[in-house]
């Protein structure tokens, strides 16, 4: 299905009027049944508005702060062929960080400000960032199963119904998918490699295997946030849908590369199709966006000193274009 901008223009009101709040609220709507896009210039409901801050904001410093677990194996990479894929990978979660904070802008937000939040510890990132990388076999796991699950979540966000971030997730997801095939590929050759290489990514897998599963947010019944970010196009899938793709799409990768997934529980429903899957412990995901995860204070003292300690940069930055704006000015 694809999404195009809205054919019809929204009601403007005259200027010295009152503008017509049902008239717009009305033509938002229609615009959302229609499956078009809102666009930043268009008039929308403040929820709205709060909703895409609030997520993409998220997103954005998910980006971010996701690149510290696998940096910290920029200088321990096994060959220069490994380290250069990784670099190039971290390189891309900046980048994404950036699509979104821009994103982000085009609703009114303040770049400096998000971040303020987030290192306040006013803004949430993924659970799934708050985890110790232990071995290389990480490295490679992160790729198959975190960007696995990332795609599993943002393709269906490339037809969110706001412009930018929709636009913003199509290059991500591509991104992503390269991320994820050089995890994959990574894993094939240590299952290839020795009795340890595979006795590192069995380990790898049973620590990283259920906080992916979380990274999909809480049980339907408990997701305060699905059914209007639904309503307004935002998300197209409940997490609880989004979930079991990333499980069927999983488990036979898992078979592929010779691994066990830690769930005696996992079977395959002969009638649906689908796999049935063990209780996940939702008191870890809880303490873990509480904060009390094992790597949480390292990730937000890390992302704060990086903001103090380069804080010169965008102060020159800032200087020099205000010098060549008053230049142009004369
Ligand atoms: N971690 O009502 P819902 C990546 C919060 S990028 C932390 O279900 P919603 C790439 C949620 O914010 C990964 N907090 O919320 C990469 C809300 O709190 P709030 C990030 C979570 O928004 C790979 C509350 O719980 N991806 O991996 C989590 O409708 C490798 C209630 O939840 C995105 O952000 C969680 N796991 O659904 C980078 C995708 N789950 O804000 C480096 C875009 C829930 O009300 C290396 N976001 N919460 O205070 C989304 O799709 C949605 O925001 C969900 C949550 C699905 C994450």
């Amino acid at each position: 299905m694809s999404i195009a901008s809205p054919p019809v223009p929204a009601p403007a009101a005259d200027p010295g009027t009152t503008p017509d709040i049902e008239a717009l609220q009305r033509h938002f709507d229609d615009t959302i049944a229609a499956e078009h896009r809102i666009e930043p210039r268009d008039w929308m409901p403040d929820g709205y508005r709060r909703t895409l801050v609030r997520q993409i904001a998220q997103h954005a410093h998910s980006e971010i702060i996701g690149m510290q677990p696998e940096g910290d194996w920029l200088l321990s990479a096994p060959s220069l062929r490994r380290k250069a894929i990784l670099l190039a990978k971290v390189q891309d979660e900046a980048g994404h960080g950036l699509y979104l904070y821009s994103a982000a802008e085009t609703l009114g937000a303040d770049r400096a400000d998000l971040t303020d939040k987030l290192i306040e510890g006013r803004q949430k990132y993924s659970s799934i960032f708050n985890y110790p990388t232990l071995s290389y076999a990480d490295v490679g796991v992160i790729g198959w199963l975190v960007d696995g699950a990332a795609i599993c979540n943002q393709v269906p966000l490339c037809r969110s119904s706001y412009g930018p971030y929709a636009r913003a997730m199509i290059r991500i997801c591509k991104e992503e998918s390269f991320h994820q095939r050089q995890g994959y590929e990574l894993l094939l050759t240590m299952m290839r490699g020795t009795d340890e290489q595979r006795a590192m990514v069995q380990d790898a897998v049973d620590r990283w295997w259920w906080p992916s599963l979380m990274m999909f947010g809480p049980p339907d019944a408990e997701s305060p946030n699905t059914a209007q970010s639904m309503a307004w196009g935002i998300k197209r899938h409940t997490n609880d849908e989004l979930r079991q793709r990333y499980v069927d799409m999983t488990v036979p990768q898992a078979e592929f590369l010779g691994v066990t997934l830690p769930d005696p529980e996992l079977s395959l429903d002969p009638e649906t199709g689908r796999h049935r899957f063990g209780a996940i412990d939702w008191s870890e995901l809880k303490r873990v966006i509480s904060g009390e995860g094992a790597m949480n204070r390292l990730r937000l003292a890390r992302r704060r000193a990086a903001r103090d300690d380069n804080a010169w940069v965008t102060e020159a930055a800032t200087a020099y274009a205000e010098k060549h704006a008053a230049e142009k000015r004369a």
